[in-house]
């Protein structure tokens, strides 16, 4: 395991601690154990680790060190294991809650016996959660809206995190003998930000043991139907999987089926009438005539498809690529033979919102740049947070310039071919001025402006607040506009469009915040955004090393919000970004 990962089982070792109601010391001694080895860089880390010196950290005993080490050596715990093992799910789960940490899911398990979201709900209906010491109308109130919003989204499930889970299952798939082509399908691959079910759609030679592997892999908790031609399994983490088999004849018709989305498959089978012909996951049949489209599609009169650009060429359309398949004009655009070419994470050169470990960060400067390396970038942005955040360790005005002093030394040292520029992430206040006096702010490459505070602001005040902020002349782009978590926290109110207008008349440009957890602002937004001469920057806010490859999540939504290469400033090479950066200083 790496350090990183170490650090997040010990916090969660001091969560479940903490549920427990354990002694407070013994709980701080791992969650101050976690922060210990997080401040830590990962070579420090190993060297440590390899000679057996972890205990000579402050904060890290003897027995700390050594559940250190067998996470290290094996990866696993057995008292992690047990402990989790020890502590009721519910109570697990209801941390999940905005508002509610372990201190009181601890007192409504212990002053009210609740030991599930269930419980909580009616007992926040009765009032009796509000009545307790520490809780009283607010909290109550807050915590029904947590359980209302959890159960709204919990079907769902981020792009990233169903990525993960369904990668391995094609790359499988693909391995087996019996299979000729494995290709995901649905949401996911439309690039959506958020996924309901994972679709896979195989052409193979036999069916048992393709099923037989999918039902059986590990991490496969419930097989929930298993027929001729299709099987569905429900993961750990609750994810819900459907692959269906089909002859290799049919293959491009059910991958584009089960593509979707469902509207766009509607237009798509009225152009097929149109022309006589009947579109089906089957394949495209004379629309007149007896038999099913099923009994058809074999027979004459059929028109066969390789692939999918043969599908679309057989109704007159030039390919559409999966994320514009959404019915909102990609029809009429490949009539004309006008879809663009979409960005590709392959034309990215850099990103500008990063975080080292001098704020939240939990990577130092040379790490990132390291990484940012490793992926061939050739430019970095650092934008740590300002003062104001202080719940994310926000960076005075002595220390941003002391940062400001280290990347001129690290670019100046030529240790990285990557090229690090020094910028902010740079609070806008309730009043919309920004957090930095602008003899500070103009000493540094770029500025990311963005919103961290009063997110309660009536949506005419915080468009004002957001516009000020752009009109302010340091500026360069504007961070996540709307401040959204997805499937927990709704963004704060803002009027995007004037937003937009603003930005574009003052030259300012809007991030696509990658983090999977954000992706703000939404694509749906986008294409007619760049169309009045908007520019991005895909950032993938990154806050570890490892949390630079969010771009790729950025690049769906960018694709799906039809942006090319021209539209993303950080597809620049590194001569014409500092072009870039410098015309925006110009400015000033
Ligand atoms: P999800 O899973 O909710 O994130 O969204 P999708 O798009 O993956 O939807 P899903 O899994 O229900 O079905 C996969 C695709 O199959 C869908 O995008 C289009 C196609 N499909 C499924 N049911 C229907 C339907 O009733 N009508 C049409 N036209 N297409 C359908
Ligand atoms: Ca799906
Ligand atoms: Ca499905
Ligand atoms: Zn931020």
């Amino acid at each position: 395991m790496t350090k990183n990962e170490i650090a997040d089982v010990l916090a969660e070792i001091g969560t479940l601690m903490e549920l427990k109601g354990e002694n407070p010391f013994k709980v701080r001694a791992y969650s101050g154990g976690a922060r210990a080895i997080e401040a830590l860089e990962n070579g420090e880390f190993e060297k440590l680790v390899r000679e057996g010196k972890i205990d000579t950290l402050k904060g890290i005993g003897e027995a700390l060190a050594a559940k250190i080490t067998e996470l290290h050596a094996t990866g696993r715990l057995e008292f992690f294991d047990k402990l989790k093992a020890s502590v009721e799910p519910g109570l697990v789960e209801m941390l999940r809650i905005p508002g509610l940490g372990p201190k009181k899911i601890v007192a409504l398990r212990g002053q009210l016996g609740i030991a599930s979201i269930p419980d909580l709900e009616s007992a926040c209906r009765d009032g009796r959660v509000a009545a307790l010491a520490g809780f009283g109308d607010k909290t109550q109130e807050k915590i029904l809206a947590g359980i209302r919003n959890g159960e709204a989204y919990s079907r769902r499930h981020l792009w990233w995190d169903a990525y993960e889970v369904a990668a391995p299952i094609v790359e499988g798939l693909r391995a087996l003998g019996a299979v000729r082509r494995a290709e995901m399908a649905g949401s996911l691959r439309r690039g959506l930000e958020t996924i309901g079910d994972l679709d896979f759609i195989v052409a193979a030679d036999e069916v048992a043991p393709v099923f037989d592997w999918f039902t059986s892999r590990p991490g496969v908790k419930e097989v929930t139907a298993r027929g001729d031609t299709k099987a569905s399994v429900r993961m750990e983490g609750g994810i819900q999987a459907d692959l269906r088999i089909v002859p290799a004849a049919q293959f491009a018709f059910a991958l584009h089926h089960f593509t979707g989305s469902k509207d766009h498959n509607v237009l798509m089978r009225q152009r097929a009438l149109d022309r006589g012909l009947s579109l089906s996951e089957w394949g495209l049949v004379p629309a007149v005539g007896e038999g099913t489209a099923k009994e058809k599609a074999g027979a004459k009169g059929h028109v066969s498809a390789e692939d999918e650009k043969g599908v679309f060429a057989a109704l007159g359309l030039s390919f559409i690529p999966p994320e514009l398949r959404e019915g909102l004009g990609e029809i009429e655009a490949a009539e004309k033979g006008e879809i663009p070419r979409l960005v590709e994470l392959g034309d990215l050169r850099g990103a500008f919102h990063n975080h080292t470990s001098a704020s939240d960060g939990r990577n130092t400067l040379a790490e990132m740049a390291g990484a940012a390396q490793a992926l061939g970038w050739e430019y970095l942005g650092i934008a740590d947070h300002s003062k104001s955040s202080r719940q994310a360790n926000g960076l005075v005005e002595e220390r941003v310039l002391k940062q400001v002093g280290e990347i001129g030394a690290l670019n100046a040292s030529g240790g990285f071919k990557t090229r690090v520029f020094s910028g902010t992430e740079c609070d806008i206040l309730p009043d919309g001025s920004l957090d930095f006096e602008d003899a500070l702010l103009a000493r540094l490459d770029y500025v990311v402006a963005s919103i961290h505070s009063s997110f309660g602001q009536d949506e005419s005040v915080m468009t004002a607040r957001i516009i000020r902020a752009i009109e302010n002349p340091r500026v360069t782009m504007l961070g996540h506009l709307t401040g959204r978590l997805l499937l927990e926290r709704e963004g704060y109110r803002v009027d995007a469009g004037k937003v937009i207008d603003a930005a574009v008349a003052n030259g300012v440009a809007i991030e696509l915040n990658a983090s999977p957890y954000r992706l703000d602002m939404d694509w749906r937004l986008w294409r007619r955004a760049a169309a009045r001469g908007l520019e991005c920057s895909i950032n993938p806010d990154a806050h570890d090393t490892a949390s630079l490859a969010y771009v790729r999540a950025g690049i769906n939504s960018a694709r799906k919000g039809w942006l090319t290469r021209e539209n993303v400033v950080n597809t620049l090479p590194l001569k014409g970004i500092e072009g870039w950066l410098s015309g925006k200083r110009g400015r000033r």
